[in-house]
């Protein structure tokens, strides 16, 4: 695969995260758009490119790079204009930490995503959930998935455990932007970039955000940028 190939879903905070550093870098690329509820990455030959069996995955002129915060790093390395990771060693080094946090987040964010946001129009039936199992190979996700459509106590679990976190992560949030405008320091970047798909999703699911008024300023204008808009609120496959 020669040049930029991104295999991604519309709806997926992850890949959006991966279109927006694209956009932001001005790089063009194709698109191997994924629809993520008609499961159709769950497929061996999706898994032979993604082994974990979940998207954003960038392909560059044949190197396979999976993790969104991961591909991050790789674009601003192969494509440093404009340059999205500060110099100076301490602030990189909080972006940084702000990235891993993002990471360890996507759990709280997935199960408030489906709860707040997708159970209207995502339903899921026990033939689907074994369809599932039969052909994707991470138990973990297999067992969300069974939550999710069992709707039960494991399921209701998560979700107390996802409000938890979710706070937890914003209180984090609002402590780093006492110090610095954006999360990766005195410029926009990669953090800023991991982070804004996940407020939009918080923004999209009506949770109340005034108990952390910098993180919802910060969001504002993360989210005034041009490339948010072209790679995330109105991007279309
Ligand atoms: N840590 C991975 C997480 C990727 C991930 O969970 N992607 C979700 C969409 S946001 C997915 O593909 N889910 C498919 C599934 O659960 O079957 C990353 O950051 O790239």
């Amino acid at each position: 695969m020669k040049g930029l190939h991104l295999f991604h879903f519309m709806m997926s905070n992850c890949s959006q995260r991966a279109r927006l550093a694209l956009e932001e870098k001005g790089l063009s690329w194709t698109s191997h758009h994924m629809n993520l509820p008609g499961n159709e990455h769950v497929t061996s030959d999706y898994q032979r490119i993604n082994p974990n069996g979940v998207v954003p995955t960038l392909v560059h002129d044949g190197q396979v790079v999976i993790e969104s915060n991961h591909i991050l790093v790789y674009l601003d390395e192969h494509f440093p204009e404009p340059p999205l990771r500060p110099a100076d060693a301490n602030a990189r080094h909080g972006m940084e930490e702000r990235m891993a946090a993002c990471s360890a987040f996507q759990p709280t964010i997935k199960v408030l995503s489906h709860e707040r946001l997708f159970r209207p129009f995502r339903k899921v039936g026990a033939e689907e959930v074994a369809l599932y199992e039969a052909k994707h190979r991470d138990p973990t996700l297999v067992a969300f998935l069974r939550d999710y459509a069992e709707e039960g106590p494991a399921w209701q679990a998560r979700v107390a455990l996802a409000e938890r976190g979710m706070k937890t992560g914003l209180a984090g949030l609002e402590a780093a932007l006492g110090d610095s405008p954006w999360l990766s320091g005195a410029d926009y970047g990669l953090a800023d970039i991991s982070w804004v798909v996940n407020a939009n999703r918080l923004n999209q699911a009506q949770v109340d955000l005034s108990a952390w008024p910098r993180f919802q300023d910060w969001a504002e204008r993360a989210m005034a940028r041009p490339a948010f808009e072209r790679a995330v609120a109105s991007y279309r496959p």
